[in-house]
Formats: C-alpha cells, structure tokens, sequence
C-alpha cells in the first residue's frame, strides 16, 4: 500500500504558487491555489509573470516546502532552466519543484516533454488537463515519503 500524508498534518506545509516568465495565464493556477487551500496546505500565492527568482525569494522568507510552478504559453522550458540550480544556490537544495500547465509545444510526446523537466531537476512534472485532486495525491504521496527520509513517492 501507498502511504499517504494524514490530511491533518497539510497544513503544517507551505508551498509556493506562481506562473514563471513572462506568462499571464493565471486561470489555471488560480483554481490549483485555490484547491491546495482547500485541502488544507498552506499556499502563498504569487501570481502570473513571476520571475524565477521571485519564487526562490517567497520560499526562502515562507520556509517553503515547495514550489509549484505554472507555465502555459510555450517558454516554460527556457524560463525553468537553471531553476533547480537557483535553488541549490539559494540553499533550498531539497525543495519539492513541481512544474505544470501546458509543457508541451507542437506535437512533442508528453513523456518526452516530461523527461526534459525532471532532468532540469523538477521532481514531478505533470501533464495539460492535469486535475487538482491528482495533485494533492501527489503532494500527499510525497510528502509522506519526504517524512521517511525519502525524496519523492517514487524515489
Ligand atoms: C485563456 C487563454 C489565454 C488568455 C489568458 C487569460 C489569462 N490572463 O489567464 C489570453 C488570451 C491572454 C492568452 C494569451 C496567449 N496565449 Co493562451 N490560452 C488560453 C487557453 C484557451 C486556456 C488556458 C486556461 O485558462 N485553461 C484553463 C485552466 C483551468 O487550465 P490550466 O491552466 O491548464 O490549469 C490546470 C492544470 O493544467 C493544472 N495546473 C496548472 N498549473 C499547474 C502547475 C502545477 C505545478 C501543477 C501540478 C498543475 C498545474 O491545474 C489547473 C486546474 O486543473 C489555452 C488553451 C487551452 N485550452 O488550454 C491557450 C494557450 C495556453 N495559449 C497559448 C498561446 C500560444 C498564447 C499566446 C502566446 C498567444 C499569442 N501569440 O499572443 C499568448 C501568451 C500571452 C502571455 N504572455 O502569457 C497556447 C500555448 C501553446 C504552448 N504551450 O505551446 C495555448 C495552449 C493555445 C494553443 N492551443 O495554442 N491565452
């Protein structure tokens, strides 16, 4: 069995919200905030055309335990590289880094697309239409596994 975080205990867990670049589409990452808030973990929310280091800057001054980034409009792979190392940098070494929206630019297969951004260092990245309860699954997952010394569910 896969073991999972005690919803309780969400709340005890900052993460960051926020869609990198020079992005606007903030519709998507408003409802995932919104969603985290809900189950109970605590988001600090930055909004759209957020640049990479104003995320690392959130997350330091919140003691974050993650970042969740959003990206929708193409460049997510140049705005996110060097993402990983910014937080190395930062000393946020083993901060959780989720990235999602729409990764994907032309036909790109997705695992493909996937690949490229859990070799930038992101520990998950998920695809276009992903829903928001698949991502509290995931936080809850890891999160879980984080508290046995683990880096993700998979890991
Ligand atoms: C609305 C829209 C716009 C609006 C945005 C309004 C706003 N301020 O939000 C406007 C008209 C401004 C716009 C502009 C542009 N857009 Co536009 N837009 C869309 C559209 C139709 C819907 C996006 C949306 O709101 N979806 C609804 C939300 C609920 O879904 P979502 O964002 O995917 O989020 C969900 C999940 O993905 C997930 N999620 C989101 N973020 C994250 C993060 C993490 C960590 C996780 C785990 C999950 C997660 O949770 C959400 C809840 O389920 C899409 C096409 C589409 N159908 O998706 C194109 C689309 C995103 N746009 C596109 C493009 C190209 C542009 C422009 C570059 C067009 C242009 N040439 O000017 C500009 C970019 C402007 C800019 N600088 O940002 C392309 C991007 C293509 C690509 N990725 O390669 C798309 C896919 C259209 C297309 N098929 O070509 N756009």
């Amino acid at each position: 069995m896969t073991e999972t975080l005690d919803p309780s205990k969400r709340q005890d867990i900052t993460l960051v919200t926020g869609v990198i670049g020079s992005d606007t589409h903030i519709v998507g990452n408003r409802i995932l905030s919104m969603a985290l808030e809900e189950a109970g973990y605590s988001i600090v929310i930055l909004g759209a055309l957020t640049p990479a280091d104003e995320f690392i800057k959130a997350a330091i001054e919140t003691a974050a335990d993650g970042i969740m980034v959003s990206s929708l409009y193409g460049q997510g792979e140049l705005d996110c590289r060097g993402f990983r190392e910014l937080c190395v940098e930062a000393g946020l070494d083993d901060i959780l880094l989720y990235v999602g929206g729409n990764l994907v630019v032309g036909k790109t297969p997705w695992e493909v697309v996937e690949k490229r951004f859990l070799d930038m260092g992101f520990d998950r990245a998920f695809p276009p239409g992903t829903r928001t309860p698949e991502v509290v699954e995931a936080l809850d997952r890891d999160f879980a596994a984080r508290a046995r010394g683990k880096r993700t569910a998979d890991s």
